[in-house]
């Protein structure tokens, strides 16, 4: 498909985010001119690109999925990668907004003219105007690999979790592994048994629970499919009980000790070796970090040929990578499972605002945003998933069809008061922003005693999302204009 030069709504990214703002745009009014690019050459965003083994949701699926696009085919609670993927593509097949996405289309940046008071954009496909921008680009995109003396120097194979070599066969491989987080958890009991060797770095130990999965059977399926409505009341379940969850990690954390209770006994139960025991064994309050689901991966850093290193990777040599105490391990492969850039989002140095700043340089490090989707100095841009919309106990996919609902109204005020651009405003955007900084102080997140993806170079939480889901749902409902600095028609 060529990109046309002109377009009234364009979305960049073709992930759970910008699916779920296309989709609400059109639903709302069918006839907008609404584009979507993509810079790989499928839809999916991280379904689509994490493909390690053992990959799958750790949110149940029937919360972690579309309200518009309830499938009654997920073959289990926690669904696998393969199934999300294909949910997405089939979700975008079945709108008709696949006919709307241009793939292999790269954003290389976008400036603010506040003459035309439209977004001149360029892509690897060539430029194109718009009026409205929406950066549906995902915080959990770019792959981080740490700053490693010697990295260069390795002469094995070395990948991202987030870029698996699937031609990379790890049978009889000594196999060193960096980071123990949700995706590390994840892929390590799945390639314990073909690794000869197994060497695992772990920074800081997780509270790791039970994940509580089982695959759906005929029955239930058939009574989804006859009766939506039985799987709507099952989302809405498993909806309200997640929700109860906010009064441990942000209203009372002092009962979350409570809760470790079962992180203690799972440890117990699956690691007899008393030393890895204590070196798994978190010091910091359960759910500061994200709690971790699952039902092999203690048992797997227990068996005898998989080492468990507490250290950080200080260094790395031609064939070997090293502990801080200078324990050195032969290894052929490193694996690197050490998260995402969630504070330093890529697409933050693209965006050139009114001012001639980028979104960079007006963050200086530090995202915040207004309802976490505009920004005071960007007009009509919104971020999906942008500052503080993160969650530790519930669907994300809830919270971009809440966004998705912010975006909808605006374009329908701005549509009905012939509004060319809206601009929130300084006072709007600090105001919400000491109210969230404010509701996170207590949280477990920022109190907890650890340290995590959450909090930038500065201590600050510009990820987190302070209390319940349906506050931000009522908040995003109606754009509130009067927030805004707005300026005379496009038309
Ligand atoms: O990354 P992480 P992830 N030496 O940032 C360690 C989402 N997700 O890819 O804890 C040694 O959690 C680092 O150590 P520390 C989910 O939101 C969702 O696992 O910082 N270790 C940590 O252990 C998740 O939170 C699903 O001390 C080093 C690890 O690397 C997010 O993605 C599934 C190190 C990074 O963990 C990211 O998860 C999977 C070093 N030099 C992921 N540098 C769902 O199911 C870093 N580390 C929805």
């Amino acid at each position: 498909m060529v990109i046309p030069s002109s377009v009234d709504v364009l979305v960049v990214g073709a992930g759970f985010a910008g699916i779920a703002a296309a989709t609400k745009v059109l639903d709302a009014d069918p006839s907008a001119d609404v584009l979507v690019i993509e810079r790989a050459a499928d839809v999916g965003g991280t379904w689509r690109d994490n493909t390690y083994p053992g990959c799958a949701c750790d949110v149940p699926t029937s919360l972690y999925s579309f309200s518009f696009a309830q499938s009654p085919e997920w073959t289990h609670t926690f669904a696998r990668q393969p199934e999300i993927y294909a949910y997405l593509r089939g979700v975008v097949e079945r709108t008709g907004l696949r006919e709307r996405i241009v793939t292999e289309c790269e954003l290389l940046g976008a400036t603010w003219d506040s003459a035309s008071s439209r977004w001149n954009v360029q892509t690897s496909s060539g430029p194109v105007s718009t009026r409205v921008l929406v950066a549906a680009t995902g915080a959990l995109s770019t792959p981080k690999l740490p700053e490693v003396p010697g990295i260069e120097t390795f002469t094995g194979e070395m990948f991202h979790s987030a870029t698996w070599n699937h031609d990379h066969d790890l049978t009889g491989k000594r196999v060193a592994v960096i980071g123990t987080g949700a995706s590390a958890v994840q892929f390590v009991p799945e390639i314990a048994d073909r690794t000869e060797r197994l060497t695992v770095f772990q920074r800081t130990p997780a509270w790791v629970i039970p994940r509580l999965d089982r695959t759906l059977g005929r029955v239930e399926k058939a009574m989804y499919r006859r009766f939506p409505l039985s799987q709507k009341a099952v989302r809405a379940a498993i909806y309200s009980y997640r929700e109860a969850y906010v009064l441990g990690l942000a209203r009372f954390p002092k009962v979350l000790p409570l809760v470790s209770i079962v992180a203690r006994t799972h440890l117990r139960r699956q690691v007899k070796n008393p030393a890895k025991r204590a070196a798994l064994t978190p010091n910091f309050v359960i759910g500061c970090k994200r709690i971790l689901l699952s039902n092999d991966w203690l048992k797997t850093l227990d068996r005898s040929d998989v080492d468990l290193v507490a250290s950080r990777l200080a260094s790395i040599g031609e064939d070997s990578v090293s502990a801080a105490d200078g324990t050195s391990y032969p290894v052929d492969t490193i694996i690197f499972a050490t998260g995402f850039t969630p504070t330093e989002p890529p697409v933050s140095h693209l965006l050139v605002g009114d001012s001639g700043e980028t979104l960079a340089q007006k963050w200086g490090g530090s995202p915040n945003a207004f309802r976490g989707t505009t920004v005071s100095g960007f007009p009509n841009l919104f971020l999906m998933y942008g500052p503080n919309t993160n969650l530790g106990h519930s669907s994300i996919v809830y919270m971009l069809e809440s966004q998705a609902e912010y975006v909808v109204s605006a374009l329908a005020q701005m549509r009905e008061r012939g509004i060319g651009s809206v601009d929130v405003t300084e006072t709007a955007q600090k105001e919400y922003n000491t109210w969230i900084h404010d509701s996170l102080a207590g949280t477990v997140w920022n109190s907890g005693g650890c340290s995590s993806w959450y909090l930038d170079s500065e201590g600050k939480n510009p990820v987190m999302w302070p209390t319940y889901t349906f506050t931000f749902r009522n908040s995003t409902r109606t754009f509130d204009l009067d927030k805004y600095e707005t300026k005379g028609s496009a038309r």
